[in-house]
Parts: structure tokens; sequence; C-alpha cells
């Protein structure tokens, strides 16, 4: 069977550009391969968190991974710390990286720029993503557009690894969505929606309440036209609404602006704001009814899943690399 990996990190608040990115798709991937989906805390910690914020959030994600509806019975759900592994192998990969590849990430630049004290774990990142994915053999990573670069990168050192140390692993490949995989901010289109943004009203958080839902995308920043069609480049405002609109409802965004084109964005966005209400609800009414005994058992039985598997590649790496007699 075709192995599946990804990861969310336990920071701010997982918000609908996440799900309708990624997360969405990790349910529909589940029955056709066998998948592993890791709240990546480690990756968490490469910007300041407070410990106790931190446990809190993990405990979160993982309680949205099944309230999303992934299935702990078919699918690995798991804490990236929990097994050891994975630093383990990062360090090797970080041995076989280059400077000027990591120098060249755009999401290091971003979360660099203007700050005085970056960590050294900011800069490797990458390294840990790649050591993520090998570790489980994975041929496919669901992930939102602004992962591509990293996902070059892992395939670039799995090659790299290969070519030096001969057959070693599989190189993956990503999955990106062709709508929904870059969801905008509703209070500045421009750029992505984000956890940590500090504009909280640009993004509609999984666990917001029907009321703070509309109020957000009514307020969505627009334009001054009036009429309604897709161009992100002249319109991102009203793009990022029926992209949204797309994703959730199956339909097409040709379709859907045809259907509004006339009507004011007035009414797109009240529709919108219902569709987005019920999506969540769902969502909500499986997470309130999860208890943290039921979430904790489930990472557990995961991380045991997970090592097994793990550190026989870890094992066959350090083998190739000179480390094991
Ligand atoms: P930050 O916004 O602080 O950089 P993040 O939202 O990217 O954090 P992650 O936990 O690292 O947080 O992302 C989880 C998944 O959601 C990744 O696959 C990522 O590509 C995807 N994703 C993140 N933001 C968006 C977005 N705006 N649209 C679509 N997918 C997204
Ligand atoms: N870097 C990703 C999170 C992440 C991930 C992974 C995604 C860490 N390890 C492995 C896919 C596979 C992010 O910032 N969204």
């Amino acid at each position: 069977m075709t192995r599946v990996f990804s990861g969310v990190q336990p920071t701010g608040d997982i918000h609908i550009g996440n799900y309708l990115g990624a997360m969405k798709h990790f349910v529909d991937l589940q029955d056709a391969h066998e998948c592993f989906f890791c709240v990546v805390d480690l990756h968490a910690l490469t910007i300041p968190q407070d410990p106790d914020v931190l446990r809190r959030k993990t405990i979160e994600v993982a309680g949205i991974y099944l309230a999303i509806g992934l299935n702990p019975t078919k699918t690995t759900l798991f804490v990236q710390s929990h097994v050891p592994a994975h630093s383990e192998l990062s360090w090797l990969l970080e041995c076989i990286t280059y400077f000027g590849e990591l120098s060249r990430m755009t999401q290091f630049k971003d979360k660099s720029a203007g700050k005085e004290n970056v960590s050294v774990g900011l800069f490797t990142y990458p390294d840990l993503m790649a050591a993520d994915i090998l570790l489980y053999d994975t041929n496919y990573v669901p992930v939102g557009a602004d992962q591509k670069q990293h996902l070059e990168l892992t395939r670039d050192i799995a090659q790299r690894f290969n070519n030096r140390f001969g057959e070693t692993f599989v190189v993956p490949e990503p999955l990106i969505s062709e709508v929904g995989a870059r969801i905008m901010s509703l209070s500045d289109p421009e750029k992505k929606m984000s956890k940590s943004a500090e504009d909280e009203v640009g993004r509609i958080n999984l666990l917001d309440t029907p009321e703070i839902v509309k109020k957000k995308i009514m307020r969505a920043v627009t334009d001054s036209e009036n009429s309604i069609y897709y161009d992100p480049d002249k319109k991102p405002g009203l793009s990022n609404l029926l992209t949204l609109m797309s994703v959730q409802t199956g339909r097409s965004i040709e379709e859907i602006a045809a259907d509004y084109d006339g009507k004011g964005y007035g009414l797109l966005k009240k529709d919108l704001a219902e569709v987005t209400v019920n999506t969540l609800k769902e969502i909500q009414d499986k997470y309130y009814g999860l208890s943290q005994d039921e979430i904790k058992r489930v990472l557990s039985d995961g991380a045991a899943r997970a090592e097994t598997i793990a550190t026989k590649t870890l094992q066959k790496v350090q083998q190739k690399m000179g480390l094991r007699y």
C-alpha cells in the first residue's frame, strides 16, 4: 500500500486555510493509502513557545485530526517528539544539506525578516521536515502551496542520499490541490491566511463560533467594483471568497461566479457564511465530544506504531553512513 505523511504545527489556531488547503485531503486519502499524520511539536519550537500553551495546543491539533474525520484504526496519528528517530534523522540529513540550499528557503526568509534573534532551528527546519517524511517511505505528502519548496528540497536530499550511499529513501511527491491550496487572508487578501498573523479577523479558525464566522466573512475586504468574476490579481478578495465557496460546496468557481454575478457581494458573503458555519459545525460537534484521555490514548498507540517503522529506517540510514558495526 502506498504511504502518505503530513504534519501540522501546534501553534496558533487551526484555520480554514489549513483545513481546506491540506487537512480535508488527509481524510479523503485515508481509505486508499497507509496514512501517518503528525502533530509537529518540534517544528513549533523553532519560534519561542510557552510550554503550557504548547502542550495544550498539541492535544488540540490531535483533537482536530479526530474531529475532521481521521479514523485512528486506519490511520496513525502521533506527536513528532514522541518518536525520537525524527530528531536523530534530522541531524544526519543536516550533514548532507548545503547551507546555500537552506538559505534559499522563502519560509525562512519571511519568518526571519526583521528579527534580531533567529534560532538555528528555524534555519534547519526543512531538514526536520525531510526527516519526518523520509522515515516512513512516504510516497505522497498532502500540503498547502506554501510547502512546495520544502518538498522539493526533501526530494533533492533523498536523491542525494541515495546517490551517495545507495538506494535507501523513497522520493516523495507533493499533493497540492488545484483549488484551495492557498487560501488568502480575509482582511489582507494579498497575503495567505496565517496562524501567526496578529490580525485575528483575517482568518476563520476551525473553532470560531457561528457569530464570529459571520462577522469575519461579512467584513472581508473586497473591491469597489460590483461584477463577480475570478481574477486573483485584479480582485484578490473576491476571488478568495469564490475559492472558499468552491472548495466547500464542490461546485466550480465559474459556475458560482455566474450564479452570483449581478446580485452583489453581500449575497455571496451571506451564503458563504452559512456554508462555512455548517462546515465548522460538523467539526466542532465532534471536537467538543472528545475527552482528553481519549485523545492521549490515540496518540500513545500512534507513537508506538510510528516508532517501529521510523526506527527501522533510522537504523538503515545509520548503517549506510558508517555509524553501526
Ligand atoms: P503559519 O501561517 O503561521 O506559517 P501555517 O498555518 O502554515 O502557519 P502549519 O501547521 O505549518 O501552519 O500548516 C499546516 C498545513 O496547512 C500545511 O500543509 C500548510 O501548507 C497548510 N496551509 C497553511 N496555510 C494555508 C493557507 N492559507 N491555505 C492553504 N493551505 C495552508
Ligand atoms: N512545514 C510544514 C509542517 C510540516 C510538514 C511535515 C508537512 C512539518 N513536517 C512533514 C508535511 C510533511 C508547515 O509549516 N506547514
